[in-house]
């Protein structure tokens, strides 16, 4: 017997062969800019970086720091520092602060990060931070909670990015408990820190101030949506504001707490009959002086 050789089954294996290498998504070496407060607390996230390998057999990626430069163009300095400055994890490219930024405030880092999965197979990034003071900052106060104002921040984001008509990006950096003027904190309300951001370049306080000022009517049905009270700066120094307004806003956060502390209406009463005694206590002690001097 002869096998009919016109037809033959041949089974091919197509083998993609790992080949390329992991790739940031933001790549070609091309910076990315973003920010981190002088004091935010340690193990703060940054930001998450994440490269991808196209290869179906690819081993997973693994992050990891290769370089940190300091540099403040004010004073000219650059100095390459310690890579623990930040870590990122290394499965999931997670980056956090791993100390407070005190002594490198009016500056940048430059982070070069490594991403690979095989000898020779890698991708590096570099990331600009800026560090930054709370009074270069803005501030939306939420009249929520922070776990709710926590849950709802990318979708308050994205919509936020929507509304303006130029292309702006955010960097909110937290959501804690909003700090009122005597230092207590509100617990109903969150203030939530951010950065704008256009073409990847940070936009200055007075800049940030006046894009927020010029589209307020566009931006009050997102207020309303999202219950932001207003947008201020993160951080008020008392010391900076001029005397006559600092009286009127000392006085108008003072209402603020007033208000916001529902301070009830018998606590009233009790402060205005003291306020009453205390007053006529005063009359009648010039009265009294008065006759005794007769
Ligand atoms: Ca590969």
């Amino acid at each position: 017997m002869f096998q009919n050789l016109d037809e033959i089954q041949v089974k091919i294996n197509v083998i993609d062969v790992d080949d390329n290498a992991p790739k940031f998504a933001q790549s070609n070496n091309v910076s990315t800019t973003l920010g981190v407060k002088v004091n935010a607390p340690i193990y703060t996230e940054v930001t998450k970086l994440e490269a991808v390998d196209v290869d179906a057999d690819a081993l997973p990626v693994n992050y990891h720091i290769e370089k940190i430069v300091y540099q403040r163009p004010r004073t000219g300095l650059r100095e390459i520092v310690d890579n623990n400055v930040f870590i990122i994890d290394q499965l999931t490219g997670v980056m956090q602060t791993n100390t407070t930024y005190g002594r490198y405030a009016d500056g940048y880092f430059e982070v070069t990060v490594k991403a690979s999965n095989a000898p020779q197979m890698k991708d590096t990034i570099k990331v600009q931070i800026f560090v930054l003071q709370d009074t270069e900052l803005l501030r939306f106060v939420f009249n929520r909670d922070p776990t709710t104002v926590q849950k709802k921040l990318p979708e308050f984001t994205r919509d936020l990015e929507g509304a303006f008509a130029q292309p702006l990006r955010f960097n909110i950096y937290d959501t804690e408990f909003y700090s009122k003027v005597d230092g207590s904190l509100d617990f109903g309300r969150t203030s939530s820190c951010f950065q704008v951001m256009s073409d990847d370049q940070v936009v200055d306080l007075k800049t940030s101030e006046n894009i927020f000022a010029e589209s307020q009517s566009d931006l009050e049905d997102l207020y309303q949506q999202y219950d932001i009270v207003r947008v201020e700066v993160c951080s008020i120094n008392v010391a900076d504001i001029p005397s006559p307004l600092k009286w009127i806003f000392l006085f108008q956060r003072c209402a603020e707490i007033f208000v916001t502390d529902k301070i009830d209406w018998i606590e009233i009463s009790l402060l205005v009959i003291g306020a009453l005694i205390g007053t006529l206590a005063l009359i009648a002690a010039c009265v009294l002086c008065c006759l005794y001097n007769r």
